[in-house]
């Protein structure tokens, strides 16, 4: 059961986007500058604990080996629910877990027989939180603790974001003390909110080491993920790593692999700035779990020299809270002279959140919009306004500020052009996020001859899944009910990412890969079909649901109009436009 659940979502959301045409590839293969890392003649060892991991593969109970889990009492569940609201995930499954919880492995095989050098620094490794649930950051600690050689460990600075929760000060300093002998942390409180980035920059001030890991509090660390993260900084300077993240959902805590097959994917953003994936260019089969040059990074995780952390800025200043940090960081690295490497042998896992609760700053201002905008200002030249133009109304009004200090600082640091990025650093951005995607359709998706529509009840991650439902069509379009077919063949929000899913018919971040959420409209019957299960969207108006039922052309509750805008050259010439997925109509997988 587990396992075919785990599998149903990997195949669906966690794939790497797909590159469209083989010739591109091949185009880009050879334009693609290849690494080439520093020759070392050092003694060489295995660091794999494998003590560590036949102990953790003995290990039984709830949550083990990374298994999801359920709550089965009626009042955990109505306790867990009120949890959740606050934090986003399902702690009370979490406080059951072991904190020493096994995880499966997903390093590819080849990884084992890695050696790394003998000789490593000690790393400072960098922990900001803000109101974190406990449990959940124990298990970050305990993972890091369990699974790191301890001489690897200069220190653990935990910077605290200003928490409005007790057991985030004292408790949480005693807990530590208490738990992890040997390796000494250093705990900042921050007097008032830094937001992620200058809270970093605090964490990275205060480190006595040159090699930085910085991280999240709501992680799991997994078997030898550090050794393979510090080899390629050895001898560069402007070399900044990434592992690969696997996931760990919300709902279960059911830890999942990242891409299939565990090579890891490069990363990028679409037009809307959400981050994606996109394959890999083909390399000789020995070097595919070499690290490899990837155009962004997601930003939370990654390891760096502190001089070279302080020398690209790190962060304008004048971003707030969090976003799009991580799209100027890669930017910073791979136009200003540096390197972003993914390293294909050490993973970490990152629970992400059914919803972040803060979208407005105490302010109230759209910070992730704000801090978008700033970026885009001083980063993209030309190209700022194909990301203005897909959300006019959310950029419209943003005030960035002065922005001379930042902009100059690009200028100091020689840094190459936007159209450099799209040309060299990610050649195969364009191909899958062109530009000029006209959609299919757009407007409300209302039922033919019923003020009913389809409403996607969104509450501000892109990432989580949402429920949808049906609802009296509102005038003018609320943001939850303006939808469109897009160029990707996906039902999406158009001022959200968020995209119609055929998992339990809701919604969830926009991939890009099909499956789930490639759905067709036949102009003619007025259906949409979704392409992996083959079945129609059906309203109740008794109840106002929806499902999934076998296409039936003859059934009024089949028959869906878009109320705007329908391209019916696009339409009606289906596979000749938009994404091409292998054999229209057919997952490529
Ligand atoms: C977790 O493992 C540590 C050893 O690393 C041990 O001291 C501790 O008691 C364990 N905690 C639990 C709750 O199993
Ligand atoms: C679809 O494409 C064909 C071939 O290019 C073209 O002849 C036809 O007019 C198109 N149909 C519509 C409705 O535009
Ligand atoms: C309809 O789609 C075609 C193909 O993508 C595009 O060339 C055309 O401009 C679109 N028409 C409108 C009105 O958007
Ligand atoms: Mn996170």
């Amino acid at each position: 059961m587990v396992l075919l659940k785990r599998k149903f979502w990997v195949f669906t959301q966690f794939a790497c986007a797909l590159i469209v045409v083989v010739l591109v590839i091949n185009f880009l293969y050879v334009s693609t500058p290849t690494l080439k890392l520093p020759i070392t003649q050092v003694d060489l060892k295995d660091w794999n604990n494998y003590e560590l991991i036949r102990e953790d593969s003995l290990r039984t109970g709830f949550g083990e080996h990374g298994k999801g889990e359920t709550l089965t009492d009626a009042n955990e569940i109505e306790e867990n629910k009120k949890l959740f609201a606050e934090f986003g995930m399902n702690v009370l499954i979490s406080d059951k877990i072991s904190v020493n919880r096994s995880i499966p492995e997903y390093r590819h095989q080849k990884c084992y027989q890695k050696k790394y050098p003998k000789d490593l620094p000690k790393v400072s490794i960098i922990i900001i939180f803000v109101d974190e649930y406990f449990s959940i950051f124990k298990r970050t600690l305990h993972s890091l603790y369990n699974r790191t050689p301890h001489e690897l460990i200069e220190e653990v600075i935990l910077v605290n974001d200003h928490s409005t929760k007790d057991f985030l000060y004292e408790p949480l300093r005693i807990y530590v003390q208490e738990n992890f002998p040997g390796i000494k942390f250093n705990i900042i409180n921050l007097k008032k909110r830094h937001g992620l980035m200058q809270a970093r920059v605090v964490g990275a001030k205060a480190a006595k080491s040159e090699f930085l890991f910085i991280s999240e509090p709501h992680c799991e660390m997994t078997y030898n993920w550090l050794p393979p993260l510090i080899e390629p900084l050895l001898n560069q300077e402007k070399v900044v790593t990434v592992p690969i993240i696997d996931n760990i959902e919300w709902k279960e805590l059911m830890y999942f692999e990242n891409d299939k097959g565990n090579k890891g994917c490069r990363g990028a953003f679409d037009w809307d700035l959400e981050y994606k994936k996109l394959n890999r260019f083909p390399v000789a089969e020995a070097s595919e779990l070499e690290p490899f040059l990837t155009p962004v990074m997601t930003g939370g995780i990654f390891m760096i020299r502190k001089t070279y952390f302080f020398e690209i800025g790190p962060y304008d200043p004048e971003l707030v809270i969090w976003g799009a940090e991580n799209i100027e960081m890669s930017l910073k690295i791979n136009l200003c002279g540096g390197q972003l490497l993914e390293v294909p042998c050490s993973h970490i896992a990152h629970i992400y959140r059914a919803f972040t609760k803060a979208r407005k700053h105490e302010s109230g201002i759209d910070f992730e919009g704000f801090n978008r905008k700033r970026v885009v200002e001083v980063w993209f030249d030309d190209y700022k306004q194909h990301v203005y133009e897909r959300h006019k109304r959310r950029y419209e009004n943003i005030d960035v500020g002065d922005l001379t200090e930042a902009k100059k600082f690009r200028k100091k640091l020689k840094c190459k052009s936007f159209d450099y990025f799209l040309k060299n650093v990610a050649p195969d951005l364009l191909v899958n996020f062109p530009l000029d995607q006209y959609p299919f359709a757009y407007g409300q998706i209302q039922l033919l001859d019923e003020n009913v529509c389809l409403e996607i009840l969104f509450e501000g991650d892109p990432n989580k899944n949402y429920e949808v439902i049906l609802n009296e069509c509102s005038k003018p379009p609320v943001d939850t009910q303006y939808l469109e077919l897009s160029w990707y063949r996906d039902i999406r929000l158009r001022e959200i990412d968020g995209c119609l899913d055929a998992y339990k018919l809701s919604s969830s971040s926009c991939h890009l890969s099909g499956g789930n959420q490639h759905f067709k409209y036949d102009i003619k019957s007025k259906q949409i079909m979704n392409m992996a299960n083959k079945q129609c969207i059906e309203a109740n108006l008794e109840d106002l649901s929806l499902k999934f039922a076998k296409c039936d052309e003859s059934l009024k509750q089949q028959k869906w109009i878009f109320n705007e805008f329908v391209n019916e050259t696009a339409i009606s010439n289906w596979s000749r436009f938009g994404r091409s997925f292998q054999g229209d109509g057919v997952y490529w997988n």
